[in-house]
């Protein structure tokens, strides 16, 4: 495959980028931190989105530099957000862990690394994992995610609710968020919504709110998804509704809007 001779070239030569999509706060509109989503300029194929090279990277290793590359970026870029004076709230960054990630020994020694020498406090970062990642982990397998945790590091349930993990399995995982899968959002389109899905997610915010984990919905493209999942008590959005993906810079702007 072309895409995948060129991956380790195309780290070299700083052809990744970074594309921050913002996170809402529901109950007041505010901008709270962004996830960070990479990219590549690829010198022929012009702009690759991460379901075109991510499984690749992931296949032949490269996964573990390109990773520590976009959180070493992704803490940079938070760090100058929390202190440049120009955003109002002390924003946060989300940042994608990909299972190689995961079960890779310098995964502690690196983000403690990266934290270090960026100046981000922990509490700045969130990393994402899927659930799917995560299911039949036992708990040496989990200690790296509990040692992050422990030092201050959120750790969100990415694609919640398409995997098969039993709700019980939540109480042993070192997570603080679930990030709800857009599928669940797309029920929210009509007034009134789905009532089925309304269900669904009332009991899992519900669930989780006892568990005392937050609950972060992903696709929220209306203003009618946003309200409906404000009244469930969802406590974050993230979609086009609020921004597409896109420069730092912009995250500037949006938080000085709405704050
Ligand atoms: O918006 P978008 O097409 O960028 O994201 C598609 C998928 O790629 C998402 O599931 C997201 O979790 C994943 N993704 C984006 N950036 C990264 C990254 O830096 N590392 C990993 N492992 N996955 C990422
Ligand atoms: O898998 P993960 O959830 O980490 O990646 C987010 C993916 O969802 C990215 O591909 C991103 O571009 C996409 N996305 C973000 N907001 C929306 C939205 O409001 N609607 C849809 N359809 N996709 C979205
Ligand atoms: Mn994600
Ligand atoms: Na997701």
């Amino acid at each position: 495959h072309s895409l995948t001779n060129r991956l380790p070239a195309a780290l070299d030569n700083g052809e990744f980028f970074i594309e921050y999509q913002p996170l809402v706060r529901l109950t007041d509109g505010t901008v709270r931190g962004a996830e960070a989503l990479v990219r590549w300029l690829h010198p022929v194929h012009g702009v690759l989105g991460p379901d075109q090279f991510i499984p690749l990277a992931e296949s032949t290793g490269l996964i573990v530099p390109l990773g520590r590359w976009v959180l070493q970026e992704a803490a940079r870029q938070a760090r100058a957000w929390r202190t440049d004076g120009t955003c109002e709230a002390p924003l946060r960054v989300n940042v994608n862990l990909s299972p190689s990630q995961l079960r890779h020994p310098a995964l502690v020694a690196d983000t403690v690394a990266v934290l270090d020498s960026s100046g981000l406090d922990p509490s700045a970062l969130c990393l994402e994992v899927t659930e799917n990642a995560l299911i039949g982990a036992d708990e040496e397998e989990l200690r790296p995610l509990r040692q992050l945790a422990d030092l201050g590091v959120d750790i969100a349930l990415d694609d919640f609710g398409t995997g098969y993990s039993n709700l019980s399995y939540l109480r042993r995982l070192p997570v603080s968020t679930l990030k709800l899968d857009r599928s669940f959002t797309r029920g929210m389109q009509c007034a009134p919504a789905d009532p089925v899905d309304v269900k669904i997610v009332e009991g899992i915010v519900s669930l989780a709110h006892t568990l005392d984990l937050s609950v972060t919905v992903e696709g929220v493209e209306t203003g009618t998804q946003a309200e409906h999942l404000r009244v469930l008590g969802c406590d974050t959005a993230q979609g086009w509704y609020y921004a597409r993906p896109g420069p730092p810079e912009r995250l500037h702007t949006l938080s000085l809007v709405d704050a």
